[in-house]
């Protein structure tokens, strides 16, 4: 597949080498599109310097003239969206208006966070000592370390680099090497909006935004730098397993977007037709991989036939191609390891006794390096262990219950915790549901599936998930530093809890 015209609209052709380095491959067919020079933990020793280097300076830019160059990035942003998009639909083989989407979402939070840049607000505390003020600045922390997955290679870099570059912090970002072009370009692009701002000399604008690419010992070269101030990491548990306890030993600070197990409680007063739709892109969108898609259907027996029978039939309909053709729904799955592992959860899942429809690979012939699959729904006689387990896949578990108190139960009874939803007309289970007592999920939703988050809410899960928030809300200050200034404009000096030290 020919993408030279669009990494040169991009400004990444030079960064595509002849040979060498690794290979990027796109799942749409399979073939090598291009190759990408390999950095080394010294180049991530170098990228740390510039870094902090640059960061002694931005962080004493005032924030409203950061946000300027995130505001820059963001018209940058809009002008190659089309190209960035359609490269991000090669390289990670979502469909285009989901490639389309997610550059949006980045053009989003930039907004966000050029708003964010004029409001970074501390609070002013009421002290107990006369003549005296008690208030919260923030300042910026330092490097941070971003590490993003092949399923959102452009979005969630942007999350946290426009939060970072406005709350005065500059990134180290190691990428899925799997997506190296979408990263090299989002860099490129950022090039282009500081080349239009005057804010910083030359050597502080290189330092702002560094990428490096390469594997395991890449990430955890990282990882292990106590410069790196904050570790923002997104990927499976496994990798979250492993980077938490170096960035814990270093007392550096980890922000975990790790796995989903996620769930749509059906209730017997839900609106089917809307509930269909919802599952749908949630189930099946991104060919089943991003870490809020939809897995585990707990619907209630009254409703559960009809609702299973109208997703069959949805499901026969949706055309599994080229993410690049018009009408195709699913793309795709990353490589021939996630096929692996879809057919042995299938497999483990008829072992317990599940019913399973679809599953199969198809496009084999035409395509035989991609790995094209039929999405699957798999009707379970209850939750068992595969069910609880996150397979990055088309795969959705129709689990049934009786009352709703089963149900939370359920939905409860895995290991992750990021995203959820209940579909229902039922005032009473939507505010049970989205009580307390209800989902444990860092995201509950009620009639709307559990991905496709907007940006302005904080993102992000509990549990297995890792716990860390980014994007919206208030996330921004997992990125800064807090400081607790009390100020005595007295003659006196009064102490804290009244004691007396003459
Ligand atoms: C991810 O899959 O890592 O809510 C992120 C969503 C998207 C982000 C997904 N906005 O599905």
């Amino acid at each position: 597949m020919d993408v030279t015209d669009l990494l040169r609209e991009l400004g990444v052709a030079d960064a595509v080498v002849p040979d060498g380095g690794i290979a990027v491959r796109t799942p749409i067919d399979g073939s090598v599109i291009g190759h990408v020079a390999l950095d080394d933990a010294a180049a991530v020793d170098a990228a740390l310097a510039d870094a902090e280097a640059a960061f002694r300076h931005w962080r004493r830019v005032p924030p409203p003239a950061r946000g300027e160059l995130v505001r820059l990035f963001g018209e940058e942003l809009r002008g190659a969206k089309d190209a960035l998009g359609r490269l991000v639909a090669v390289e990670s083989g979502k469909i285009l208006p989901e490639g389309l989407g997610e550059v949006q979402e980045m053009i989003d939070i930039c907004d966000f966070a050029v708003g964010l840049s004029r409001q970074l607000y501390g609070l002013t505390i009421a002290s107990e000592r006369p003549g005296h003020r008690m208030m919260e600045t923030w300042h910026p922390l330092g490097p941070v370390g971003i590490i993003s997955a092949f399923n959102f290679p452009v979005a969630v870099w942007a999350w946290n680099s426009a939060l970072a570059l406005v709350c005065g912090d500059t990134v180290v970002w190691k990428p899925s090497e799997k997506t190296p072009l979408t990263a090299l370009a989002c860099q490129a692009l950022l090039g282009r909006a500081l080349a239009r701002y005057d804010g910083i000399p030359g050597d502080v604008a290189a330092g702002l935004s560094r990428v490096v690419i390469g594997g395991v010992e890449v990430g955890a070269a990282l990882v292990a730098d106590p410069r790196a101030r904050l570790i923002s990491a997104t990927g499976s548990c496994a990798m979250g397993r492993a980077v938490a306890p170096v960035v814990a030993a270093r007392m550096g600070r980890a922000l975990l977007e790790l796995g989903g197990n996620n769930a749509m409680v059906v209730t017997p007063s839900a609106d089917l037709d809307l509930a269909v739709r919802a599952i749908l892109f949630a189930a099946v969108g991104t060919a089943g991989q991003r870490c809020t898609s939809l897995r585990r259907l707990i619907v209630h027996d009254d409703v559960r036939a009809a609702l299973v029978a109208r997703l069959k039939r949805a499901y026969e309909g949706i055309k599994v191609g080229s993410p690049l053709e018009d009408d195709t729904l699913v793309g795709p799955l990353i490589d021939e390891r996630a096929f692996t592992a879809m057919q042995a959860a299938l497999v483990a899942a008829a072992a317990d006794g599940g019913t399973v429809s679809g599953g199969a690979r198809t496009l084999a012939d035409e395509l035989p390096d991609a790995w094209y699959v039929r999405p699957a729904i798999v009707e379970m006689p209850g939750q068992t262990r595969i069910v609880t387990e996150e397979t990055f896949a088309p795969i959705l578990y129709v689990v049934p219950y009786r009352e709703l108190d089963e149900a939370i139960v359920l939905h409860n009874a895995v290991d992750q915790g990021l995203a959820s939803c209940i579909f229902t007309t039922d005032l009473r289970e939507a505010e049970t549901f989205t009580s307390a007592a209800g989902s444990d999920c860092g995201i509950a939703n009620v009639n709307i599936g559990p991905s496709g988050a907007e940006i302005g809410g904080a993102f992000g899960g509990e549990k297995q998930t890792g716990g860390g928030r980014e994007s919206g809300s208030d996330s921004w200050k997992s990125y800064m530093r807090r400081a607790t200034n009390t100020i005595n404009y007295s003659t006196e000096l009064p102490l804290a809890q009244g004691i007396e030290f003459n």
